[in-house]
């Protein structure tokens, strides 16, 4: 064992659903280790995680959490993610600088499934991950259950490394199943051995016989001497059970109660004994062994009192105070412990410090000392699924929120802004609506900047159904010079996604040749707000006729009157509304795919089909088509009944004919907002 330990610094994330206790577990480290004199509380807003205003309000976790802790002579950096699924990007570039994950889950069946994404990412990646299944001062109870169900969403094996020691319903000690030991709980100290209890003799055999079992699909030597019944020695299992979670054929199973410190000495010791030494991660990302520092951002800050602040993983060599990055000049480099730094002078491969104003570096990037480095993967980008208009309540403030907007989007990947030029709004999206309030609530608490939120407008468009020709004449004669202009228009309907056509079939100059363009530009004019108050698509018009005033025409009076013969034609020709329609393509654990079904149906959607999710056990992937009003809040619902797991991707797909209730109803709200306007 001792040969492969390391001493040097490794990166850990912290990362579970929401709520799960990844925070607390943080800061009972920090505490344990005496990084921290006194332990905070998340009920009481003073634990060294969730430090911001945002998260202080909301009692969740906004964003990622950083902390470095001593233990036992090693240093471990700790990256302790929010939880919610609705700021998962957070977790996924964390995760891409980490030697090992720590996956904080409560005993509870009903939210393993919300991890699949964590897990698909964490296999794809192959970075060493453990559980630390937390809170079982209460619920101890549904383990078993609960370890099934993760094994179902876990692709390699899921190994119990202990095995409970519980009282009633409490957890009061657990037997390691590695050294057959029982040790009993204290609060506030290092647990303390006891005689293994009598009444869980046989579980402990039992749960030690999975154990190795599992171990021994990458041992055959280990195989063959439980095939023989032969005890392996205590080294063989120790080092079988390192080896396969380096590699990420086990994912190792700790139990513990952060809040009462119960199993985080244990969790301390398996990271300290276990992680990989940074080199491990550097092959794995398969970073090339050059001379040179290389670095890796997976995080940005906005401070007031540093400005920039790029979180990022040392993959190779020494930085030093001083460094430049890409051509860039580091203002400092800083160890952080929640939203305290302290200056360093210099780092190492393994840590996960905060670079002072690089203001190029994005997070995801990787930067190097020299001109440039090849790009380490990053984590993708998450698809939008929500989206909320945004407009400064102080019609003054349209610079400063462009200013907030671009370090707001800065610090978070998942967001992104728009301006609509089809309904002059500037739309916010996001992974939800929690996420854009706290970026809302970011911009209002950091940049006093308050803004106004609304629901996006569905870009409808309108076109016609019947042809007709239309005349129109404009004439003013008003002493002096007058205006004329006098044309003759066929108008007609295009099939869908034609857009617009302009010819003319004029003959013998009835309209002059350079007044036919003006013609066309006042047709245009029109057709940005049609009868139905939308801009008008798929249709053609041809200037068949026409006369003019040899003093009197113009560009401005054949324009005119272009726009005359459409406002005067197009009511005759059986407006009709088209609605937008979006492709989906919605993933969900196949156990709810009958009722995602009913959710599109019941949203005026037409189901393409569906098939199994490619590479993901046990998941769906249905596409559909459906109107984008009934997308807008879609993820809440998918979210809803599928446990926080479902997921969805969209594109536009085509405009389609509304008639009856629906139309008659956005018709008429668009009059009232073209009357208010
Ligand atoms: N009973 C019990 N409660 C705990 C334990 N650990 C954490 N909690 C409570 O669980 C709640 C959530 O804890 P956090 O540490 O904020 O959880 P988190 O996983 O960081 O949450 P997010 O970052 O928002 O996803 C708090 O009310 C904690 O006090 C534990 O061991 N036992
Ligand atoms: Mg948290």
């Amino acid at each position: 064992m001792a040969s492969s330990e390391t001493t040097e610094p490794r990166s850990i994330a912290i990362i579970g659903p929401y709520l799960a206790g990844k925070t607390t577990l943080l800061e009972n480290i920090l505490y344990v280790t005496g990084a921290i004199s006194r332990k905070g509380k998340i009920a009481e807003s003073n634990t060294v995680g969730d430090s911001s205003q945002e998260a202080r309000d909301r009692q969740m976790g906004v964003e990622l959490n950083l902390a470095k802790a001593e233990y036992l002579g090693d240093t471990l950096f700790f990256l302790d993610c929010p939880g919610s699924v609705e700021l998962a990007q957070e977790s996924f570039d964390a995760l891409t600088g980490v030697d090992a994950a720590v996956i904080v889950a409560e005993a509870d069946v009903s939210k393993s499934v919300s991890l699949t994404p964590l897990f698909r990412f964490l296999e794809a990646h192959n970075i060493p991950r453990i559980i630390f299944v937390n809170k079982l001062d209460k619920g101890a109870e549904n383990l078993d259950a609960f370890l099934e169900s993760l094994q179902g969403v876990s692709i390699p094996p899921v190994v119990l490394r202990h095995i409970p020691i519980r009282d009633g319903e409490e957890l009061t000690g657990y037997v390691d199943l590695a050294s057959g030991r029982a040790y009993a709980y204290k609060e506030e100290e290092a647990s303390e051995t006891i005689a293994l209890p009598s009444e869980i003799e046989d579980e402990q055999g039992t749960a030690r016989y999975d154990m190795l079992e599992k171990l021994a699909d990458f041992d055959d030597d280990l195989m063959e001497k439980l095939l023989e019944d032969e005890e392996p020695g205590p080294d063989q299992v120790y080092s079988d059970l390192t080896q396969s979670f380096r590699d990420g054929e086990i994912v190792p199973v700790l139990l513990g109660a952060a809040e009462h410190e119960h199993g985080v000495r244990r969790l301390l010791k398996f990271l300290r004994h276990e992680v990989p030494a940074p080199s491990q991660a550097a092959a794995r990302v398969e970073l090339g062994d050059e001379e040179g520092p290389v670095v890796q951002v997976l995080k940005t800050f906005q401070t007031p009192t540093f400005g920039k602040l790029s979180i990022a993983r040392i993959w190779r060599g020494t930085v030093e105070d001083g460094v430049s990055f890409n051509g860039e000049r580091a203002s400092g480099l800083f160890h952080m412990q929640g939203q305290a730094t302290s200056k360093i002078s210099k780092a190492t491969a393994g840590e996960v410090i905060a670079i002072g104003r690089l203001d190029e570096a994005k997070t995801g990037v990787t930067l190097s000392t020299g001109k440039e480095t090849d790009q380490l993967e990053s984590a993708p980008v998450a698809f939008p699924v929500y989206a909320l208009t945004i407009r400064p309540k102080n019609r003054e403030d349209e610079v400063k929120l462009s200013g907030a907007l671009a370090k707001i989007l800065d610090e978070d990947r998942s967001l992104t802004v728009e301006h609509s030029q089809e309904t002059n709004q500037t739309i916010l999206r996001g992974q939800g609506e929690i996420h854009l309030r706290i970026a809302v609530e970011r911009m209002k608490n950091r940049y006093k900047l308050e803004l106004e939120t609304g629901q996006p407008e569905i870009p409808y468009k309108e076109s016609i159904r019947k042809s007709i020709s239309q005349h129109a004449r404009f004439k003013r004669q008003s002493g002096g010079h007058g205006q004329f202009g006098d044309v003759e228009v066929d108008i007609k309907p295009l099939p869908r996604g034609s857009g617009f056509s302009f010819d003319n079939s004029i003959v013998g100059g009835s309209v002059p040749k350079q007044y036919i363009p003006a013609v066309e530009a006042g047709v245009l004019e029109f057709l940005v707000k049609g009868p139905l108050g939308f801009p008008v698509v798929d249709l053609a018009v041809s200037l068949t006729d026409g006369s003019y005033h040899d003093v009197d025409s113009s560009e401005m009076a054949f324009k005119t009157a272009g726009r005359m013969a459409m406002s005067e034609g197009m009511p005759k020709c059986g407006p009709v509304l088209l609605e937008p329609i979006l492709e989906v393509r919605i993933a969900v654990p196949s156990e709810h795919t009958a009722r995602v079904n009913a959710l599109v149906s019941g949203r005026r959607g037409q189901i393409l089909g569906f098939e199994a999710r490619e590479g993901w056990m046990g998941w769906d992937e249905v596409s559909a088509h459906m109107p984008h009003i009934e997308v807008h809040d879609l993820i809440v619902e998918l979210r809803s009944l599928s446990a926080g797991a479902g997921n969805y991707v969209w594109k536009f797909d085509h405009l389609q004919e509304l008639t009856g209730r629906l139309a008659d109803d956005v018709v008429e709200t668009r009059k009232a907002a073209l009357e208010n306007a």
